[in-house]
Formats: C-alpha cells, sequence, structure tokens
C-alpha cells in the first residue's frame, strides 16, 4: 500500500496522530477527559439518608426465560477458572461456556460494551460518560416495560455516580465506577428514575426476600469478591456462597437464567477467552454439567436479550451476536460458527475514546437484528444522518477494496486485535465476502463489520501493518 492511498480513507487524522493501537503508546493528549464526580463525604452521608431505591417488577413473558441476571468477576484466565474447586461445582449445577470470550483489556471496556454493544476503543479504566445520544440496553427493555437493575456492591447509596466508594475504614478499593457499566451512559444517569434502579447488595437481599427482583439485573461484587484484588480461590468461594442458597430459592430460581463470567482474561498475551457458566431455573436436568462450545462474547448479552423477548437493537455489535443457545432453539435462530484461530482480543483499536478526531461512531441504522427487529426507532432517529455521512465520508467502502486488496500479511494483526474481526460479523462475511482473501482477514473483517467503529480500527490495523510490517 502507498501512503498516498491514506487518502482514500478519511483517516488521515488518525493515521498521522497514532503510531500504534495500544493504550499505552497512544498519544495521552488525544483522550477525551471528563471531569470526575466526587461527592464529598457528607454529600455521601446525605444522600444515603436521604435517597429512596427503585422498586420495579414486571412479568413479560420471553422465549426461553423471563428473568436474566448476570454476575461479574474479574480478571481471570480461562483455565484457572476452570480449576478453582467452588467454580467446578458451580459448573455441574449449570452449562459451562468454553468458548465464551471477552472483548479486549482492561476491565471498564468489557463492563461498558456488555450493555452498550461497543467498547469505543476504550482502553483504561479511567472517569468517561459516553454522551446522551449513546443508547443501552435499557432503551431496548423499556420499549416492552421489562424492569431492569443493577446490583453493585457497597455503591453507598442509589445512583452514586462517583468513581468509587472506598471501605471507610481501611480506604480499601470497595465500589469502583469502571465495574458500573450502565453508570457510564449519560442516557442513564441523566434520568432520575433510571440512576435510581442502580442499586446495591442491600438491596438486592430486600428484592429477593420481598419478591421484588427485576427481569434484568447485572450484578457485580466489589473489588474483594469479585477476585480483583484477591485470588480466583477467593472469588470463586465467594460467587458459590452467593448462588448456592439462591439456586435452593423457588422465587429466585423461576424462569430465570444466570450468567456467571469474568470480564477479561488475565493475562494479556493468551487469548482473552473467560470462564462463564449459566445457571438458573431454566437450565434443565439433563443439560446439568454440560458444556456447549459454541461461540459467544460479551455482546452475546444484548443477542440473547433481544432474541428472548423480540426486542429491536442497538446497531452496534448487539445485532449479529452469537445468542445463547438456550434462547436460539427457542426463537430458531441458528448460531453462527466462528474461525477463532487469529482471534486474541487483547488490544483495542484507534477509535472515540482515545483519539479526540474520531467521531463517536453511528450504528448501523440498516441492520436487522438475529430475531429479525430492526433498529431501535429512536437510536434510528437520531443517527440517521450521521450513519449515511459516516458512510459516505467512507469510513466504510473505499477502505475495503484498498485494503483487501493490498494487505497480504495484516490479516493476522487484524484478525487477533479488533473487536469485529472474528466477531459473528466476520464469520457471516466468511462465508459470503472471503472467497476472495486467502483468510479471513481485513476484507471479511471489513464486510461484517457491526458499527464503523471497529471498522475503521481494522481497517486502520490492517494499514498499519501493511506499512510496518
Ligand atoms: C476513592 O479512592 C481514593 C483513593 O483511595 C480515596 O482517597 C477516596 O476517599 C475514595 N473516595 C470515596 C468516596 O470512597
Ligand atoms: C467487600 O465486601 C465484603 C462483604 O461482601 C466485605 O467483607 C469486604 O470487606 C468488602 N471489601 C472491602 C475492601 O471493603
Ligand atoms: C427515564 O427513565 C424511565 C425508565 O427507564 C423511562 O421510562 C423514561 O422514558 C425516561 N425518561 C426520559 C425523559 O428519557
Ligand atoms: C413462578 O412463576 C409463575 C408465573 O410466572 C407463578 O405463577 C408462580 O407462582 C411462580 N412460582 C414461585 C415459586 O414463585
Ligand atoms: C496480544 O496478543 C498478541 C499475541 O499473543 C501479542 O503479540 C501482543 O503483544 C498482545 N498485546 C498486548 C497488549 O498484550
Ligand atoms: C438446543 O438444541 C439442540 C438440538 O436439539 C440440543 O442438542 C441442545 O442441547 C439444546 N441446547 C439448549 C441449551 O437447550
Ligand atoms: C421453530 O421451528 C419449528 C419447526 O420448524 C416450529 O414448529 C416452531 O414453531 C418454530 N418456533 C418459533 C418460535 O418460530
Ligand atoms: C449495516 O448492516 C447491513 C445489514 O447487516 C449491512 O449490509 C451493511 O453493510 C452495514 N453497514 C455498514 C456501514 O457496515
Ligand atoms: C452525539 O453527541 C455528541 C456529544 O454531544 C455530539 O458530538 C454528536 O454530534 C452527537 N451525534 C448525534 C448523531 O447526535
Ligand atoms: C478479488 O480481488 C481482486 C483485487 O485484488 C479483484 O480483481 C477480484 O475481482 C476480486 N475477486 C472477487 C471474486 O471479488
Ligand atoms: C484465558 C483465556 O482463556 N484465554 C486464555 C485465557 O487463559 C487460558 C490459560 O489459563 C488460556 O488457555 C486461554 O486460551
Amino acid at each position: 500500500m502507498k501512503f498516498s492511498d491514506f487518502s482514500l480513507l478519511g483517516l488521515g487524522a488518525i493515521v498521522l496522530n497514532s503510531v500504534g493501537v495500544n493504550a499505552n503508546t497512544a498519544d495521552t493528549s488525544l483522550l477525551r477527559t471528563y471531569s470526575t464526580v466526587s461527592p464529598s463525604a457528607s454529600a455521601i452521608e446525605q444522600a444515603i439518608a436521604s435517597t429512596v431505591p427503585a422498586e420495579e417488577t414486571s412479568s413479560v413473558e420471553g422465549a426461553a426465560f423471563k428473568n436474566f441476571y448476570i454476575i461479574y468477576l474479574e480478571n481471570t484466565d480461562y483455565d484457572k477458572a476452570a480449576g478453582d474447586e467452588s467454580l467446578a461445582w458451580l459448573a455441574t449445577q449449570g452449562i459451562t461456556l468454553t468458548n465464551y470470550w471477552a472483548l479486549t483489556h482492561p476491565s471498564e471496556p468489557n463492563y461498558l460494551a456488555s450493555v452498550s454493544g461497543d467498547y469505543f476503543a476504550l482502553d483504561d479504566d479511567r472517569f468517561i460518560a459516553l454522551p446522551s445520544n449513546v443508547s443501552t440496553i435499557v432503551d431496548l427493555l423499556d420499549t416492552k416495560g421489562i424492569s431492569w437493575a443493577e446490583y453493585q456492591e457497597h455503591s453507598p447509596y442509589a445512583g452514586f455516580e462517583g468513581f468509587n466508594y472506598s471501605n471507610q475504614e481501611t480506604f480499601a478499593n470497595d465500589y469502583v465506577r469502571k465495574h458500573n457499566p450502565l453508570v457510564l451512559f449519560d442516557s442513564v444517569t441523566n434520568n432520575e428514575t433510571r440512576l435510581a434502579n442502580i442499586k446495591n447488595f442491600e438491596d438486592f437481599d430486600a428484592d429477593v426476600a420481598n419478591k421484588k427482583l427485576p427481569q434484568y439485573a447485572f450484578i457485580t461484587p466489589n473489588m474483594t469478591n469479585d477476585g480483583h484484588d484477591t485470588t480466583i480461590k477467593f472469588a470463586g468461594k465467594w460467587a458459590k456462597d452467593f448462588l448456592e442458597p439462591l439456586l435452593q430459592n423457588e422465587y429466585f430460581m423461576n424462569d430465570t437464567l444466570v450468567l456467571l463470567t469474568f470480564d477479561e482474561n488475565e493475562t494479556y498475551s493468551i487469548k482473552n477467552k473467560v470462564f462463564s457458566v449459566l445457571l438458573g431455573g431454566v437450565i434443565p436436568d439433563s443439560l446439568k454439567g454440560t458444556t456447549d462450545d459454541t461461540f459467544y462474547d460479551h455482546y452475546t448479552q444484548l443477542s440473547s436479550v433481544q432474541a428472548n423477548w423480540d426486542l429491536p437493537h442497538l446497531g452496534r455489535h448487539d445485532f449479529d451476536a452469537n445468542v445463547l443457545q438456550l434462547v436460539a432453539n427457542a426463537t430458531n435462530i441458528t448460531n453462527l460458527e466462528v474461525d477463532t484461530t487469529y482471534m486474541v482480543n487483547n488490544e483495542t483499536y484507534i477509535g472515540y475514546l482515545n483519539d479526540r478526531n474520531v467521531p463517536l461512531p453511528a450504528p448501523n441504522v440498516t441492520a436487522i437484528n438475529r430475531n429479525g427487529q430492526p433498529i431501535l426507532d429512536s437510536v434510528k432517529e437520531t443517527w440517521e444522518d450521521e450513519y449515511n455521512n459516516q458512510v459516505s465520508a467512507s469510513y466504510f467502502t473505499s477502505t475495503t477494496t484498498t485494503v483487501s486488496a493490498d494487505v497480504t500479511d495484516a490479516e493476522t494483526i487484524a484478525v487477533s486485535t479488533g473487536t469485529s474481526a472474528g466477531h459473528e460479523a466476520s464469520a457471516a462475511a466468511t462465508t459470503t465476502a472471503s472467497s476472495n482473501t486467502t483468510s479471513s482477514g481485513v476484507s471479511s473483517a471489513s464486510a461484517g463489520a457491526a458499527s464503523l467503529s471497529t471498522l475503521s480500527g481494522n481497517i486502520f490495523l490492517g494499514v498499519l501493518a501493511a506499512l510496518f510490517l
């Protein structure tokens, strides 16, 4: 590839400003920064006294489950987790997902993506707040009145937006914002009703006892219990102690699916696959103690929620993600096979949150999700023009041919680092588009890319590889 080809990409600024794809080498002056929210101790005390958490329930039927509870542990390699005694016991109570992938490193982008379908090139754990025109799973659930909440251990009160709430005696890490996905979105925090649904573990205990659990919940133990500041043995024991009584609680188990997973693998140089188990009342006895090797990643959470309740999508990596087989079976969705040979998912790409010159990526407003629904109306209204702008500014088309025609050795890098490369999108593309490439590299990733953000990232990686390797 010739340097002059960059003019075709419409990505000149990105190329010139960055010589690496890794946050550690990116120019930090290009990072978007945010003023942090740090309420004073007395303001926190006051809020603890006056805040009333929401208590919303509903009973909307779904194809495979009525309730979906997601629990994240931290930073453990697959084999280490699978070898833990407590997690091994939990595995006997459900289905182990042996091919479930985290998206990148470190923690925060993985949490962010789980509720919004993209991590917007975030490559650190800093204070961020996505603008109010970025939608989340909450907007999807709201279309059918499906109740939702988050339970964040030791968040001091419902809707706390601070960066951390440490143990007030030892000042050790306890609650951290980076593990609280929904609080990272202005579309959630600008709305008092929504904030009141971002609760803590005392609220969880009360909601279980009062039979007031919502239908969807994201559950984050504190930095001790999730293994971040402890060991897998500690986190495994916490998970077993937390879940074992719930698995015997008829109310909790009724039509319930639980996903216990990890935000990311610990070792950055190896494949970012994470140990995950499905539990709950909807798991048939015949499948307890079995494994499922379907390709999944954190976007599967969104696609499975959409398919289960036949919801529209967010136009990001959610719409073409594989859905949990339990839901796929109930909805006749056929999951795609994904070639993970070159997938590592251990680095971010150049995009919105690590380069000020890159705009917020438009969601794909034309796509149809795995359950046949279009993008959420309000997202389409907000983004349609910008989608068309970004498409015609050729974030997309011209680069696909440019890169795929010229890059030979770039495939490995593109496949192993981006987010959509190797995602279902590229699997779909492998059958349609990769007939012209020697391996399912840049061109297939591009052809199937779920959102413009990752696309430009992958192309960029390809370009870099062609230039510097
Ligand atoms: C947040 O963490 C810092 C650093 O440990 C600590 O000084 C501060 O008190 C914590 N804030 C709260 C609200 O716990
Ligand atoms: C985390 O929560 C547990 C209770 O679940 C508590 O014992 C522990 O002290 C907390 N960690 C910190 C650092 O406060
Ligand atoms: C605020 O959040 C509630 C609950 O999610 C939702 O029903 C309502 O439409 C939201 N309001 C606005 C102005 O977005
Ligand atoms: C389970 O849910 C059904 C309806 O969804 C309800 O009729 C039944 O009482 C529930 N059982 C328990 C133990 O809560
Ligand atoms: C990602 O994994 C590849 C392949 O193992 C390795 O070469 C690269 O250094 C890793 N990147 C990071 C940021 O660790
Ligand atoms: C889905 O259906 C297939 C084929 O009938 C079956 O083998 C598999 O166990 C089912 N999986 C789940 C999770 O229900
Ligand atoms: C799935 O396919 C089967 C067999 O074709 C059909 O009987 C069933 O109604 C379909 N279910 C759904 C939810 O479409
Ligand atoms: C949007 O999705 C549709 C349907 O999957 C696809 O044909 C189109 O190429 C996508 N657009 C972009 C810019 O990726
Ligand atoms: C979304 O919000 C950001 C930040 O306010 C703004 O820069 C961007 O133009 C908005 N995009 C659309 C399509 O509304
Ligand atoms: C494959 O790419 C080459 C350019 O490298 C092009 O000439 C050819 O038409 C393409 N073939 C197919 C089947 O798309
Ligand atoms: C972790 C991961 O699953 N990807 C790697 C994470 O760690 C194990 C090793 O413990 C590797 O086997 C996986 O490939």
